[in-house]
């Protein structure tokens, strides 16, 4: 392969600088080599770029156009342009020190005029990935399909009422997956973008449930069929594009996923931004998916608090991060799973700097949350608490209620003739939050 022109020529790669640095452009707390527990944080924390947002994000929003014009944006067709795009991103993947990246298909090559044209783009811009992954050392943490922009989807993919949509979105998963195996995918995601409803008026529900249950069994059948070996995960999300979406949180995407006999297959990429619209916290639902053991992979980002959409800001909330670090932690990581910066610009940064700041604050959150989530762990003060909060269970009549040992009859007994009233205890969460707030600024 020829050396391609850098096109990113003032930047070089992002060093590691310390805490202390003045320089905008280095990492503050992200130290990609250093070793901790006999491995690099680099594959700790396997970070991934998110495609479709830092390479074919605008800044466009309801109310006006992109405002962000790359240099690399130009050349013969769509497809030239979309090799010379590519070759732009794996020299920021590279620069930014990220190990991984994730795409749709449709990200990364343009559709033609019929499904067997779009494969042939697909088959040419993978091709290009696989040259620049060999050549670069980046990985590919996820693939996934576009199945929500193309207006044939506008009543859903896998949900949609019409069996011949049902169909062409079939077509197309087949495909994302001979892509991602091909690049060597450690894992495929299936957010439902438009699996929901806009209205309950035109819908049955049940069915479409059904249909998309369906759906994800094919996708299982033909992984299996051609010794695809990721880790399928499911993204959920409340809403947006849809009024509801099936797969809502975490909670719901476990219900859906046994009543269906899907759980074998299937863990969880949890956005944190999804989390918050759903109601809940990240850490909330980190713990819910790590309760199940179907805890994947994360899309790294942030809303706004005063904002009710996605807004997926990169996230330097360390406090958040932090608490997050703790659950992840606490279940034994993410597996084949990492932080992808599921992010975008805000609309007037339109520098090519701003997107290396943006990743290298959404990274040296991490690290450093990563760092103070192990000492705490370390230090085992809130693991103590925890577990003395419990203790009761541990023995005697706690333990026989664990073990199934005991019913109301023996319970009733027991507090009738000795137990007698409970003595409250202090949960004591100003305590916990002083102590959190001692690490997070040590
Ligand atoms: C949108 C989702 C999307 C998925 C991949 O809200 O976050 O970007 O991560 O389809
Ligand atoms: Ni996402
Ligand atoms: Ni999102």
């Amino acid at each position: 392969m020829k050396k391609a022109k850098a096109h990113f020529p003032q930047i070089k790669p992002i060093a590691y600088e310390g805490p202390k640095s003045a320089n905008a452009l280095a990492f503050k707390h992200y130290d990609p080599d250093e070793v901790i527990d006999g491995r690099t944080l680099s594959a700790h924390l396997r970070f991934s770029i998110a495609y479709w947002h830092s390479f074919r994000g605008t800044g466009g929003d309801p109310f006006g156009p992109g405002t962000i014009v790359r240099p690399w944006e130009k050349g013969r067709d769509a497809v030239s342009i979309a090799l010379t795009r590519m070759d732009a991103a794996f020299e920021f993947f590279q620069k930014i020190r990220a190990p991984f990246w994730c795409f749709h298909d449709r990200d990364i090559a343009p559709e033609g005029r019929t499904l067997a044209g779009s494969n042939r783009n697909l088959d040419r811009l993978v091709a290009h990935a696989q040259d620049l992954q060999q050549a670069t050392g980046v990985r590919l943490l996820w693939g996934t399909a576009n199945l929500f922009s193309n207006p044939r989807y506008m009543c859903g993919a896998a949900t949609n009422p019409d069996a011949h949509v049902f169909a062409y979105a079939a077509a197309q998963v087949k495909k994302a997956l001979d892509a991602t195996k091909r690049l060597g995918g450690e894992n495929y995601v299936f957010w439902g973008g438009r699996e929901g409803y806009e209205t309950l008026l035109n819908t049955n529900l049940k069915r479409e449930q059904d249909h998309l249950a369906r759906f994800l069994h094919l996708a299982v059948d033909y992984a299996k069929s051609i010794g695809f070996k990721g880790q399928f995960l499911i993204e959920p999300k409340p809403k947006e594009p849809t009024k509801h979406q099936y797969d809502f949180d975490v909670a719901s995407g476990i219900a859906f996923l046994r009543t269906y006999g899907l759980e074998r297959h299937f863990k969880f990429n949890i956005e944190t931004n999804h989390a918050t619209l759903a109601g809940h916290t990240f850490q909330h639902e980190i713990e819910v998916a790590a309760a199940a053991g179907m805890l994947g992979s994360i899309d790294a980002n942030a809303g706004d608090e005063l904002l009710g959409w996605d807004t997926d800001q990169f996230n330097t909330n360390v406090r958040e991060l932090t608490l997050a670090m703790l659950s992840i932690l606490r279940a034994g990581g993410l597996g084949s799973g990492g932080f992808n910066f599921d992010a975008k610009l805000r609309r007037p940064s339109i520098d090519l700097a701003d997107l290396f700041h943006a990743h290298i604050g959404g990274m040296d959150a991490y690290a450093l949350a990563f760092k103070v989530a192990r000492r705490i762990l370390a230090d085992g003060k809130f693991e103590h608490f925890i577990a003395a909060r419990y203790a009761s269970f541990d023995t005697g009549y706690g333990r026989d209620i664990e073990k199934r040992r005991t019913s109301l009859r023996d319970l009733n007994r027991l507090v009738l003739t000795k137990l007698g009233e409970p003595k409250p205890r202090s949960g004591k969460q100003e305590y916990l939050e002083n102590l959190l707030m001692q690490y997070l600024h040590q």
